[in-house]
């Protein structure tokens, strides 16, 4: 590759042979099943019983499922669909100021995803951004497109009340107070990535994101309408998540299936690439405070099994997440008791 990243304008013919997944890590697209029963929750529903029933079976059934009726505006959503593509439409010396391989970082423009430890590159850029508190981090986001704090603020608080909502609806689906999660995580960080995966000369020897679990509480993903490209492993196979109009995905991360000990599954999941059309996501993150301490609500502990991991702050967590590789065994089977 001749940049750092791939969105520099250059179409590329071949893939560069650092992107080539061997033979037996390759993502076998022909292998791959359209999953046409998402849980779909609609959040608009009035009888709210059964969207914590719909939420429960989705989250111990699938760990993911898609939410409508969400109250974050469509014009917040259009905005910051937009907003992100104009930013990776910006030139390559403006976007490389803000280029950075360092995990550490809470603003960068990256690639593929940890371009210091991994072995084969990933095909996506992407920009990480902190997002809360707001005024902390705010001043250091891109100032081009000019609009980008603008739009990308709202957004994010938009979100962030979303996420807020669903956590409560899930302590409800696990039998506990709704202000359970929310205690528990205490003052929850919340970070953003901005993907971009552009077209790809060879989709079938590569990713945008290997699978992966997220290593933090909840994620919120906005997909690109137009174009598919996340795909969720269940039951021992790969499912298309095909886009849903004004419907976001929601993802249990690793910390709420360590706090519902293990009841509800924290969905590996990936992003292939296309061959003719680029493609965007947008994820929202919400973390646990560093030294929330991560154990299970003691009424699902008392079973026979007990607990099945071991009590652990976010920041050891968050810490052993980023020294391996993506595609690893799940981080959380190094916690277990
Ligand atoms: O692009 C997607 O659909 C998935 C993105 C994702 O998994 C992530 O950002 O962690």
């Amino acid at each position: 590759m001749d940049t750092k990243v791939l969105s520099s304008g250059i179409r590329y013919s071949n893939l560069p042979e650092s992107f080539i997944r061997p033979e037996s890590e390759r993502p076998r697209l022909s292998e791959v099943l359209a999953c046409d029963n998402v849980p779909i929750v609609d959040l608009g529903c009035e009888d709210g019983a059964q969207v914590v029933q719909q939420i429960g079976y989705a989250c111990s059934n699938y760990g993911f499922f898609q939410v409508i009726n969400h109250k974050v505006p469509d014009e917040v959503v259009a905005d910051m669909l937009l907003v992100a593509s104009e930013f990776f439409k910006l030139p390559l010396e403006e976007k490389l100021k803000i280029y950075s391989d360092d995990p550490t970082k809470t603003m960068r423009l990256s690639t593929s995803f940890n371009m210091k430890k991994e072995k084969v590159h990933n095909w996506r850029d992407y920009l990480r951004l902190h997002c809360y508190p707001l005024d902390k981090y705010i001043s250091e986001w891109p100032s081009d497109p000019p609009l980008f704090k603008e739009i990308v603020s709202r957004y994010c608080i938009e979100v962030r009340k979303l996420g807020f909502r669903l956590q409560e609806l899930i302590s409800e689906s696990l039998g506990l107070p709704k202000d359970h999660i929310r205690n528990v995580l205490g003052e929850q960080g919340q970070h953003m990535a901005v993907n971009y995966y552009p077209p790809c000369p060879q989709p079938d020897l590569t990713y945008g994101l290997p699978g992966h679990t997220d290593p933090n509480a909840l994620t919120i993903l906005l997909q690109d309408l137009q174009v598919a490209g996340l795909q969720v492993f269940k039951d021992g196979k790969w499912l298309a998540v095909n886009p849903h109009p004004n419907a976001f995905v929601i993802n249990l991360g690793d910390q709420l299936q360590a706090l519902s000990n293990g009841r509800y599954k924290s969905v590996w999941h990936r992003a292939i690439v296309n061959a003719d059309r680029e493609r965007m996501s947008i994820a929202s993150f919400l973390c646990p405070c560093d030294d929330a301490l991560i154990s299970p609500a003691k009424p699902l502990t008392e079973g026979e099994s007990g607990a099945v991991y071991r009590d652990f702050t976010y920041a050891e967590y968050y810490k052993k997440f980023w020294s391996r590789n993506l595609d690893q065994e799940h981080c959380l089977e190094l916690f277990k008791n």
